[in-house]
């Protein structure tokens, strides 16, 4: 009998067929990963370079935390909240401990533990704050990102979130990394907290000036106002500090984690906050069947472990000064590439062309063919995420697959 073997055409076109048509993806398709590399279902070999949107900051398929998922599994998998599970507590004290907060709340997705930070803080406005009942406002910044949930879209300008109104109100927006805005807004005394991400992914790894998360969170601290940092992108070493906020020495009132916060094997997200403000929650009032299993426990404490083993932080900050240094030399001799930016080894470069052009996707169809994946964030950027446990040997080679590809166009 002859043998059938199934091609990425095959199953892009299953996806295609069978699966709504909520992405565009690369066409590539991915069968197995391991540390830096992806491999492709006919076997072609990629570095990764988006690290499914910094989940994989440990690399694909980490030893250390594939076993703990492994042996999790065997033993307990899910309880609900229910019941105390054996390893919930161990891990509430391990992350807590690990990031210098009384308490946590965990999650699984980044938008769950973003609407959580959002409840919480609104509440706390309520309790704490002396805000009167439905009048609780949060400042959030123009071209945020922070998930897909109704409410959050709500407060986003994306022009691709329009039409899924009604919108949830209770939200005001201000320019990023613009403190007389943030002045502004913060006169009014119904605003309860600001959610910003402390480099904004999404729009295009955009840094704010050096010292505005410092004096934004000094402002809150002033008006009573909590500062949630969104660091489901930018935190876990991502940005070469274990959060990127750490960079100004700014520890938030809220602290939003997901993503790597299992090295891509599990959804785990986490909120954390001191007890003057956790303690506004009360049974009943939140929670989610698979927050808190004892496989996300498991696999979060083992990724957490793998961060601080392999000094993940230290890598992305001395590896992405050296992509900078190489996309800076690229940008002083080409004419394609007019800039680059980030901080640790979350960075994008922007392509001299239009936002609406598609030189971005075209470059990253290029950069496929090459042995690199990476994604546009608009028509003219390209974001640079590879996982942190890369080699300088590795990041150098890739820097020339990138300079090479670029200089095709
Ligand atoms: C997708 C972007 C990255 C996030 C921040 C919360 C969430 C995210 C700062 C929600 C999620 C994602 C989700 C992914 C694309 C992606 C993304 F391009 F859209 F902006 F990473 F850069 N806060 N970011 O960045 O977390 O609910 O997805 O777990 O396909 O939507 P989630």
């Amino acid at each position: 009998m002859e043998e059938v073997t199934i091609t990425s055409e095959d199953l892009m076109k299953l996806e295609n067929e069978h699966g709504a048509h909520n992405y565009h993806p690369l066409p590539v398709v991915l069968d197995r990963g391991e540390g830096v590399h992806v491999w492709d279902v006919e076997g072609v070999r990629y570095f990764d370079f988006l690290s499914a949107y910094s989940a994989i900051n440990q690399g694909h398929c980490h030893p250390k935390i594939i076993s703990a998922l492994k042996s999790q599994a065997e033993n307990l998998t899910l309880t609900s909240r229910a019941f105390y599970n054996a390893e919930l507590g161990v891990f509430e004290k391990y992350i807590t401990e690990y990031f210098g907060f009384d308490k946590v709340l965990p999650m699984n997705t980044g938008a769950e533990a973003v609407e959580t930070a959002i409840k919480i803080c609104r509440k706390w406005g309520y309790d704490k704050k002396g805000i009167a009942t439905d009048q609780a406002k949060i400042i959030v910044c123009s071209n945020n990102f922070h998930g897909r949930t109704t409410t959050i879209i709500s407060f986003s300008n994306d022009p691709d979130n329009g039409n899924f109104g009604p919108y949830t109100a209770g939200f005001e927006r201000i320019e990023y990394d613009n403190l007389d805005a943030l002045k502004n807004a913060l006169q009014d005394t119904n605003v309860a907290g600001f959610l910003i991400e402390p480099i904004q992914g999404e729009a295009g790894v955009i840094v704010p000036n050096d010292g505005f998360l410092k004096s934004a969170f000094k402002m809150c601290q002033e008006n009573n106002v909590l500062f949630i940092a969104d660091e489901v992108q930018t935190g876990i070493a991502r940005t070469g500090r274990l959060l990127a906020c750490d960079h100004e020495d700014v520890h938030p009132n809220i602290l939003i984690l997901g993503k790597a916060l299992s090295g891509g094997a599990y959804p785990v997200s986490a909120v954390l906050a001191d007890n003057v403000i956790m303690d506004v929650i009360h049974p009943g009032q939140h929670g989610s069947t698979y927050g808190g299993n004892p496989i996300a426990a498991k696999v979060a404490i083992a990724a957490l472990e793998v961060v601080k083993d392999e000094r993940l932080a230290e890598n992305a900050e001395k590896l992405g000064q050296i992509f900078r240094d190489r996309m800076n030399a690229l940008v002083a001799n080409s004419d394609t590439v007019v800039l680059v930016r980030g901080k640790g080894l979350l960075n994008a470069i922007v392509i001299n062309d239009t936002e609406d052009s598609s030189t971005a996707w075209d470059i990253c169809v290029k950069l496929k063919e090459n042995g690199l994946l990476a994604k546009p964030t608009h028509g003219n950027i390209i974001r640079f995420a590879p996982p942190l446990v890369m080699t300088e040997d590795q990041l150098n080679e890739c820097c020339d697959i990138i300079e090479k590809t670029l200089a095709e166009f």
